[in-house]
C-alpha cells in the first residue's frame, strides 16, 4: 500500500475529474474455483478500486459522493467463523483510516446510498463491470440489467479514471521496477531451466512459483511454448526438443499489484540455426528500433507501423515477400508474419485498464483504432505518448500454418506474399521479443536495470554458462 496521502490526493484528483455525482467503484469479491469457500487463490482486487481505495479485502465498495464531499468504504466486518478459519483482518473503520477515508458502513448501506441517490436523481457513475457477481450487485443496486451495464457505465469516470492512471508517478514507476526484477529471475530461471527432454509445463510451473515466492502471483497465463507462433501458447505437456525454438512471455505482480511483461524466444538446445537467426535479428532490430522512436508525442499506431515496414522489408529480403511497401501495409500483408499490435499499456493490469475498454484507453478523439483490419485490428494503443506513459515493446514475426493456407486459398495479399516460399516455413514457430517502455521527458527507457539476455549472442552465452 501506498502512503495515505496518495490515496487522499487520488481521490481529490477524481472528483475534479468527475465533477459531480456519486461515484461507486466496487472492489472484487472472492471467485470459488468448485465450492464457495475454495476460492481461486490469490485473491485478486479491481485495478482501479484499490487505485483509489488501496485496500485488498474481498466484498468492499467505495462510495464518493462529490457533491457532499463524503467518502464512504462499504464492506461488512468479517464474523468469528471467518476470523477461526483465515485469521483476524482489520475492521473495515480501520481499513478506512488507513487511506484517509471519514465514514465506513455495512453493506446493507449500499442499497440506501443508491436509492437516495436515484430519488434525487443524481449521477451515479460506476466503471464497466467484467466480474459477474458485480454485475449482480448492479442488478440489485441499480435496477439495471448485465446487458446494459456496460453502456450504462460512467463515461465520465472512464476518461477520469484513463487520465490518472494512465501517467505514472515515481511512487508507481518504483513498484513497476520491483516488478522487473521478479520478471527477470521468472525469464533467466526458464532459460537455465530450458533443455531437450523437459516438459513446457515443468518449465512453466517453476516460473509461475517465482512470481508467487516473490511477488502476489503472475500477472497473465504465462506462455511457454515451442508453438511461439501460437499468440497465447500455454504450457503443454511435451517435451522440449532440440532444434525448436521456445517462446515464453511472462510477467509479475508485485504486492502493491504492479505488473511486468516480458517475452524472450530462444533456441531449446542453446545455440540459434541460421534460419532461425535470420528471422530473430529482424525481431531485435524492431524491438530495438521502437527505443529511437517513442517519446512524447509520437503516436504509437506510428511506431506499430515503422515496425511493421521494417518486418515487411527485411521479410523481402528473405524472398518471402514481394511488391512496394507501403501498398502491402495500406492491405495488410504484415500481418501475415505480424498479426498483433506493437503493444500496449501497462501499469496495475498487465493490459492496463483494458477492462475499460482499449478504445477508451488506447486511443483518443484525434487517433481512431481501425476496426476493419485483421492485425491493425489488435492494435491496443494508437495514441499520442506522454511522459509517464508505460507500454509494452513487442514486436513478434510469426508463421501459421493455418493463416498461411487461408490466405493462399483466398488469394489474401497475394501480390505482396510468397507463399512458396512461406510453405517452408511452417515449421517454425514463432519469435516475440518483449520489454516494458517508460516514457520519459525526452524519450523512453526500458524498465528493469537487469536486461533479461537478448542479443543473440547473449542468449546463446547465457545458455551456456547456466
Ligand atoms: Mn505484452
Amino acid at each position: 500500500m501506498f502512503s495515505k496521502q496518495t490515496y487522499i490526493n487520488r481521490r481529490q484528483e477524481l472528483k475534479k475529474l468527475v465533477g459531480t455525482g456519486v461515484v461507486i467503484l466496487f472492489g472484487n469479491n472472492e471467485s470459488p474455483a468448485n465450492f464457495p469457500a475454495n476460492g481461486y487463490y490469490p485473491f485478486r482486487q479491481d485495478s482501479s478500486f484499490l487505485y483509489f481505495f488501496g485496500q485488498q479485502r474481498d466484498g468492499l465498495i467505495g462510495v464518493i459522493d462529490i457533491d457532499n464531499d463524503i467518502e464512504t468504504l462499504v464492506g461488512d466486518d468479517i464474523d468469528i467463523d471467518d476470523i477461526v478459519w483465515y485469521g483476524s483482518v482489520d475492521s473495515v473503520h480501520d481499513m478506512a483510516e488507513q487511506v484517509g477515508v471519514a465514514n465506513s458502513a455495512p453493506m446493507k448501506t449500499m442499497k440506501t446510498i443508491c436509492n437516495d441517490a436515484m430519488r434525487n436523481h443524481r449521477k451515479i457513475h460506476f466503471l464497466p463491470p467484467y466480474r459477474h457477481d458485480i454485475m449482480i450487485q448492479i442488478f440489485d443496486l441499480l435496477g439495471i440489467h448485465p446487458n446494459q451495464q456496460k453502456e450504462s457505465a460512467s463515461m465520465d469516470l472512464i476518461k477520469a479514471v484513463v487520465k490518472m492512471r494512465s501517467t505514472k508517478t515515481q511512487e508507481e514507476i518504483d513498484e513497476l521496477e520491483r516488478a522487473a526484477v521478479i520478471g527477470y529471475k521468472m525469464h533467466t530461471t526458464a532459460m537455465r531451466l530450458t533443455k531437450p527432454g523437459v516438459t513446457e509445463k515443468f518449465i512453466g510451473g517453476q516460473v509461475d512459483g517465482i512470481a508467487n515466492s516473490y511477488g502476489s502471483m503472475v500477472s497473465f497465463p504465462t506462455i511457454f511454448s515451442q508453438h511461439g507462433e501460437i499468440m497465447h501458447g500455454n504450457p503443454s505437456m511435451a517435451e522440449l526438443q532440440s532444434g525448436r525454438l521456445v517462446l515464453c512471455d511472462a510477467g509479475a505482480e508485485t504486492i502493491n499489484h504492479y505488473c511486468s511483461d516480458n517475452t524472450r524466444t530462444y533456441p531449446v538446445n542453446g545455440k540459434f540455426t541460421d534460419r532461425q537467426l535470420s528471422i530473430y535479428k529482424v525481431v531485435e532490430e524492431c524491438h530495438d528500433q521502437v527505443l529511437q522512436l517513442a517519446r512524447p508525442g509520437v503516436k504509437y499506431a506510428d511506431v506499430h507501423f515503422a515496425i511493421c515496414r521494417i518486418i515487411f522489408n527485411r521479410m523481402k529480403e528473405l524472398g518471402l515477400a514481394r511488391g512496394n511497401t507501403e501498398d502491402a501495409i495500406a492491405e495488410g500483408a504484415h500481418a501475415m508474419f505480424l498479426p498483433h499490435g506493437l503493444g500496449h499499456m501497462m501499469g496495475m493490469d498487465v493490459h492496463d485498464m483494458e477492462s475499460l475498454d482499449q478504445i477508451n484507453v488506447g486511443f483518443d478523439e484525434e487517433t481512431r483504432p481501425n476496426l476493419e483490419q485483421f492485425g491493425t485490428n489488435c492494435l491496443r494503443m494508437g495514441r499520442r505518448l506522454e511522459e509517464g506513459f508505460v507500454v509494452t515493446d513487442e514486436p513478434g514475426i510469426y508463421f501459421i500454418p493455418d493463416l498461411i493456407d487461408k490466405w493462399r486459398a483466398e488469394n489474401h495479399c497475394a501480390d505482396f506474399l510468397n507463399f512458396d516460399e512461406l510453405d517452408k516455413y511452417k515449421d517454425f514457430g514463432g519469435i516475440r521479443i518483449e520489454d516494458d517502455v517508460l516514457i520519459t521527458k525526452d524519450g523512453c527507457r526500458f524498465i528493469g536495470k537487469d536486461r533479461i539476455p537478448y542479443h543473440p549472442q547473449d542468449v546463446e552465452e547465457f545458455m551456456k554458462n547456466n
